[in-house]
């Protein structure tokens, strides 16, 4: 076990080695696993991506908080046992520090997962889609804590755009406003999850990963802090396209509203509802964008390690 400030982190015996050395390392979160893909898809993703960050020559560090400590990379038992656990809690900024003090498992949202690499100090994180604003949030007041954190927390989070099921202009729009640079992957739009394509711009545009180390670097440079949120648009052979994917999201919408689904469980139910709809291609696209995400995160940490040595 290795301290952080204050907080004692279980490293996986890969991360610790790579830490060790100063190896590139990639984040991963596991409320994608828990509550965003059922079993035995999100066993499939959960390896697949940890292959792909490897095979790009970076070490991935799977983020879950087990019987109250905090896990930094999980032993292939650990992530096996994750995939198909069950009162898992889905942790965000306001939760995570209760499940360390009151010993549950949870998994880690983009928010909570940000928090935990920054402590692990690792600065790249790939995902599958962010949270955001929630369609309907002038009267719910639904918005992720995940664009809180990005404006706080100084984590590159590789995405593929804002979930399709959100209010996606405001969502760009309170990025904006919080000050955290949107940058889309070789596209000037930016993409909607499923779809390559929102219809709405995107702010910044970039063609490499070594493009995005050096940004990091001015940015740091300049003392400007939290995240940036990379947008990695999903391959075109594995995309749904936009006018497609909106039928379901519109079905799943009303059947959210029918069942009174609120707070934490919005996101999840309308995923599987999608799923459900779609005959599991849904999840298909689902696990290629984050395949797709981890490969160019994985470009984008040794970018890093490149640009400090
Ligand atoms: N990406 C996926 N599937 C997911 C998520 C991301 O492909 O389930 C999770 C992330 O953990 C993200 C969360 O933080 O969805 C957003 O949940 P909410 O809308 O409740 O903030």
């Amino acid at each position: 076990m290795t301290n952080s400030p204050s907080l004692p982190i279980l490293y996986s015996r890969e991360v610790e080695a790579a830490r060790t050395k100063g190896a590139p390392i990639v984040a991963l979160e596991s409320t994608i696993i828990t509550h965003g893909m059922p079993y035995p898809g999100n066993i499939e993703m959960a390896r697949s991506v940890e292959t792909i960050i490897r095979n790009g020559c970076a070490v991935p560090a799977t983020i879950a908080v087990i019987d109250g400590t905090l896990h930094v990379g999980l032993e292939a038992e650990q992530l096996e046992k994750l995939t198909q656990a069950k009162d898992v809690m889905k942790l965000s900024r306001a939760d995570f520090a209760f499940a360390l003090a009151t010993g549950r498992t949870g998994a880690t949202t983009v928010a909570a997962t940000m928090i935990a690499a920054a402590l692990a100090g690792i600065r790249v994180f790939a995902t599958g889609g962010i949270g955001g604003v929630h369609r309907g949030a002038e009267q719910s007041f639904d918005i992720s804590a995940d664009l809180e954190e990005l404006a706080k927390t100084d984590v590159i989070v590789v995405c593929a755009g804002a979930k399709a099921i959100l209010d996606i202009p405001k969502t760009l729009e309170v990025l904006e406003t919080r000050g955290v640079p949107v940058v889309t992957h070789r596209s000037t739009d930016f993409p909607a999850f499923w779809s390559r394509v929102s219809g709405f711009p995107s702010p910044l545009t970039v063609e490499t990963a070594s493009e995005i180390a050096t940004f990091e670097a001015a940015r740091q440079a300049a003392g400007i802090r939290g995240g940036i949120l990379v947008a990695n648009p999903v391959p075109e052979q594995d995309e749904i396209a936009r006018d497609e994917i909106e039928g379901f999201i519109q079905v799943a919408l009303k059947a959210a509203e029918e069942q009174k689904i609120a707070a934490k469980a919005v996101t999840p139910f309308l995923l599987d509802h999608i799923f459900q709809q779609t005959g599991g291609r849904s999840l298909k696209t689902n696990i290629a964008l984050v395949e797709n995400n981890a490969r160019l995160a994985a470009e984008i940490a040794v970018a890093l390690a490149d640009e400090r040595a």
